[in-house]
């Protein structure tokens, strides 16, 4: 709604297409997709709609971001996106975090999520501890997704969703172990897992289980669970917006 985006050349536009390209086969070769996802949500998830500070601007370049507790491992995502920034040095690393993030999700089987260019660096990190704490329940996921980051309760389920790819690693969260049997497949099955109960070798953190017994949650946590198509069309929207905060705004 009245997202008004920037106009980029049309050099800008094909470099981005090349690099969609190349990030393709680097992140299915690599095996990284739950990385890459994470990084484009750790960047984008600073946003505070009351200061507009922070949002997806390559700001997890800068040591200072990747030093935040809640950043633990990221910054092996950005070595891994260093050599694409060598080899397109146009492209923005706000840009290119978030291609990365929607590459992941279409490369391991999940939406196509709409992506457009043009955003611009900022040259300071966000305040540290923004995104949200995995121990803690539904009221702090609101103060998060809804009140900071101006997004909806819909859009936390089903971004909640992106945990069907990817674990946890005890040397980074503190969590050891995946959401799901298969962490490199993007499908439904993070909402199957969650529904049907804890189970030898799957984690289920405190935030994951507390969708459960929230009136507004829970109905679309069963939504997701039997109706993937249902799904993959409400994350697509969130994604993207989660992608955009603070960028093309009226
Ligand atoms: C990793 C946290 C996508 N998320 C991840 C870890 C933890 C959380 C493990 C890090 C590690 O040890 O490597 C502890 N889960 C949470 C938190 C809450 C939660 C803080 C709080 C309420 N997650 C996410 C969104 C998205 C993700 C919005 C993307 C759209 N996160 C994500 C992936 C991976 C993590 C793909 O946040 C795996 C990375 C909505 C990897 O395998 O390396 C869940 C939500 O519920 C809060």
């Amino acid at each position: 709604m009245g997202k008004s985006y920037p106009t980029v050349s049309a050099e800008y536009l094909k470099t981005i297409e090349k690099c969609r390209r190349k990030l393709r086969g680097f992140i299915a070769e690599k095996g990284c997709a739950p990385l890459m996802l994470r990084i484009a949500w750790h960047s984008a998830g600073t946003y505070d709609v009351q200061t507009k500070s922070g949002g997806p601007f390559g700001t997890m370049r800068l040591k200072a971001e990747q030093d935040h507790n809640a950043n633990n491992g990221l910054d092996i995502a950005v070595k891994l996106l260093e050599p694409f920034k060598e080899q397109f040095p146009i492209i923005s690393h706000g840009d290119l975090y978030q291609l990365a993030g929607i590459v992941a999700v279409e490369i391991t089987g999940g939406p196509e999520v709409p992506f457009h260019p043009g955003r611009q660096d900022k040259p300071e990190p966000p305040l540290e501890g923004r995104l949200p704490d995995a121990n803690k329940g539904n009221d702090h996921l609101r103060d998060v997704f809804v009140k900071q980051m101006g997004l909806s309760d819909k859009d936390i389920v089903a971004l909640s969703g992106g945990h069907t790819l990817g674990r946890c690693h005890k040397e980074r969260s503190g969590f050891e172990g995946p959401w799901t049997r298969n962490p490199l497949i993007f499908d439904n099955s993070y909402f199957k897992e969650l529904l049907s109960g804890e189970k030898e070798g799957l984690l289920q953190l405190p935030s994951d289980k507390a969708l459960l017994s929230d009136p507004v949650f829970r109905p679309l946590v069963d939504k997701y669970a039997a109706d993937e198509d249902a799904f993959f069309s409400d994350y697509a929207e969130a994604h993207m917006k989660l992608s955009e905060l603070g960028f093309a705004e009226a």
